[in-house]
C-alpha cells in the first residue's frame, strides 16, 4: 500500500512505468544568485553543473588534513563512520558538525548562494558526508537516484534538493569519478523490492534495493547517454536529487575524496518514510530544519560559523 500523497511510488512489488517529474529542477531566478541564465538552463536541462574553484587552492591542504583526521580520529564505535569490509573508512557523516573548517565550506559564497538559487528558498543540510576512495582498493556505488532513497526511506516529499560534491583530489576519468545520465533527473524510476528492516546498515557500502533493474538502466542509458565528471581538486559537481548516477571502483594509485553536501529546501521538510518501516537516523537524514546562516566569505579561518 502506498500513501495517497505519494507522487513517486517505489520499492514496489512489480515493475511499474517510469513517472514524469512534477517539480521544476531550478526554483530560483538569475537575480537570486551567482548562476547566470546559461548555467541555470544547463542545470535544468542536464541535471548537473560543474563549478571549478568552488574551494580555492589555499583551502585544499587544510581540508585534506581535516579529512585525514576525521577518517582516523572519529571514535570506532561512532555510527557516523561507514567502513569498507577491510575496515578502512569509506564515509564520515555530519562532518560539518565535527569540523569548523567544513562548516565554513558550507557557508562559502561559492556554495550556499548557489544552493539557495537552485532551490529558490532558504536551505538546510539534509545530509553531509566526506567520502574517501583510496587508491587501489576504493569501491564505487551502483547506479541510483538519491531522491529514490530519500523519498522511500527518509520521507522527502518533493524533488527540491540538490547535492554539491566538492572534489578534494583531482578527478580523472579513471579513478572512480562519478558517472551521470544527463537529463535523467526528469524521470523517476520506481524500483522493485521492499525496503528491508535496518537497510542503511548495509546500503551505505553496497546498495541493493532502490536500484533500477538492468533492463531499465539499459533503456535509460540508451536514451540519455552517460557523462563522466572530471576536474581538478576544488571543483564542485552540483547535481539534482533525482539524477541517475554511479561510480566504478578505483584501481589506480590516485585517491579520490570529496565533501558531499545535500541541500534541501526549507519548504520540503521530511515527513514519514514513503516506503520504509522506520525513518533513518538524524545523521543520515536531518529532520530538524535548521536553515544555513549567512555567508562567511572565501578566506580560510574566518571565524563566522554556520548559523
Ligand atoms: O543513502 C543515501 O542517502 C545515499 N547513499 C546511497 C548509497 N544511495 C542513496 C543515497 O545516494
Ligand atoms: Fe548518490
Amino acid at each position: 500500500m502506498h500513501r495517497a500523497d505519494d507522487n513517486y511510488p517505489t520499492r514496489v512489488e512489480e515493475r511499474i512505468d517510469p513517472i514524469q517529474r512534477i517539480e521544476p529542477t531550478v526554483w530560483g531566478e538569475p537575480v537570486n544568485g551567482p548562476l547566470d541564465p546559461a548555467a541555470l538552463n544547463s542545470f535544468a536541462e542536464q541535471g548537473y553543473l560543474v563549478r571549478p574553484d568552488t574551494v580555492g587552492g589555499d583551502w585544499l591542504p587544510a581540508l585534506r588534513r581535516e579529512l585525514d583526521e576525521l577518517g582516523s580520529n572519529v571514535d570506532a564505535a561512532d555510527p557516523r563512520v561507514i567502513r569498507e569490509p577491510n575496515g578502512s573508512p569509506r564515509s564520515v557523516f555530519e562532518p560539518h558538525l565535527l569540523s569548523d573548517l567544513i562548516a565554513q565550506v558550507v557557508a562559502l559564497d561559492t556554495v550556499l548562494p548557489v544552493a539557495r538559487q537552485l532551490l529558490g528558498s532558504d536551505v538546510y543540510i539534509h545530509q553531509a558526508r566526506i567520502n574517501f576512495m583510496p587508491g587501489f582498493t576504493g569501491t564505487g556505488f551502483y547506479w541510483h537516484s538519491d531522491f529514490e532513497t530519500w523519498h522511500a526511506e527518509d520521507g522527502m516529499p518533493a524533488m527540491r534538493a540538490a547535492s554539491c560534491s566538492i572534489a578534494l583530489t583531482d578527478n580523472y576519468s579513471y579513478n572512480g569519478s562519478l558517472m551521470v545520465m544527463p537529463g535523467s533527473h526528469r524521470t523517476f524510476y520506481p524500483c522493485v523490492g521492499a525496503t528491508p528492516e535496518n537497510n542503511h546498515s548495509t546500503s551505505l557500502v553496497r546498495q541493493d534495493v532502490g536500484v533500477p533493474d538492468r533492463e531499465v538502466l539499459t533503456a535509460a542509458a540508451e536514451r540519455f547517454g552517460i557523462n563522466q565528471f572530471t576536474g581538478p581538486a576544488g571543483t564542485a559537481l552540483w547535481f539534482d536529487c533525482n539524477l541517475m548516477h554511479g561510480s566504478g571502483s578505483n584501481i589506480t594509485p590516485f585517491p579520490r575524496s570529496n565533501i558531499f553536501l545535500v541541500f534541501n529546501s526549507v519548504e520540503n521538510a521530511l515527513t514519514e518514510p514513503f516506503a520504509a518501516q522506520h525513518p533513518r537516523p538524524e545523521f543520515l537524514a536531518a529532520r530538524r530544519v535548521v536553515p544555513v546562516g549567512t555567508s562567511v566569505g572565501t578566506s580560510v579561518g574566518s571565524d563566522t560559523g554556520v548559523g
